[in-house]
């Protein structure tokens, strides 16, 4: 994967999709409100520019009216720099947003894995830190979801390990916990900090209150951080990170973050 001198992917392309009008009508865990569209529509609007702050060239695709939940695209695909890998998301009322991804992936990939039945992976349970990919088991993605895909990581040369995250009521995905932000960093929520996976790393602890900020994305020289966690983001700037924030307001609202809204690659 070609790198900073930080040892940080440089991404020169991201994918999006542009919120439907039913965004609202998606899946949530959380009780934080009613989405506004308008709302929706200018965060994710910001957030887009962001990225093409950062340097990226995006696709930028239509609203999904079948998928409401389509604008999180990160749970359809995995993007290795060699092989585009196809999600088998754990949600039924998901499952049809990876066919309507795949032209858009393909364009710009020969070379695809697809995971399959009974295999469920989502995206966002998916970490990747350098050579090694954490992989989250969740509501989401299950055991055999996460067997086919380290195998088709090993046979490209990465390692890969699980975390079982089932039993944490606070996050959906493993990606709502940890983010790896390069310079062998990784941001995690104290309640995980203590995994002894995570013993090669320099960690950036993210308190409870603040747990939401958890999930950040590294791009290029930047480190996109949701608006109004100051401590993170001070943390951020004292181990030397450049943080750009976003408000991810309407997006939290279901249980969104900044990783689901762009494959990066
Ligand atoms: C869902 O429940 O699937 C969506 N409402 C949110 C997906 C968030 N995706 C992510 O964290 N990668």
């Amino acid at each position: 994967m070609p790198t900073e001198a930080g040892g940080a992917p440089l991404f020169t392309r991201a994918i999006v999709r542009i919120p439907g009008s039913n965004f609202a009508d998606g899946l949530t865990t959380v009780d934080l409100g009613v989405p506004h569209f308008d709302e929706v529509l200018k965060q994710h609007s910001t957030y887009c520019d962001a990225l093409r702050a950062c340097g990226l060239e995006l696709t930028v695709l239509d609203p999904d009216l079948r998928h409401p939940d389509s604008t999180f695209v990160e749970d359809t695909a995995i993007l290795t720099p060699q092989v585009a890998i196809f999600c088998r998301p754990g949600a039924a009322s998901r499952q049809g947003e990876v066919t309507a991804i795949k032209p858009a992936v393909e364009r710009f990939y020969f070379s695809t894995f697809t995971i399959e039945a009974p295999g469920s992976v989502d995206g966002g349970d998916i970490c990747e830190a350098g050579s090694h990919f954490f992989i989250g088991i969740s509501h989401r993605t299950d055991a055999e979801g996460a067997r086919q895909l380290a195998i088709c990581l090993n046979a490209l040369g990465y390692t890969a390990s699980t975390i079982d995250v089932r039993g944490m009521t606070s996050i959906l995905h493993l990606k709502s916990g940890i983010s790896y932000i390069g310079d062998n960093t990784l941001v995690v929520m104290d309640e995980m900090a203590s995994n002894p996976l995570f013993s090669r790393f320099e960690l950036i602890r993210v308190s409870a209150e603040e747990s939401y900020a958890a999930n950040c994305v590294r791009v290029n020289n930047r480190v996109l951080v949701a608006d109004g966690f100051t401590r993170m983001t001070a943390d951020l700037e004292a181990r030397g990170f450049n943080p750009l924030a976003l408000d991810m307001s309407e997006f939290r609202k279901m249980d969104g973050g900044l990783s689901c809204l762009s494959l990066r690659f």
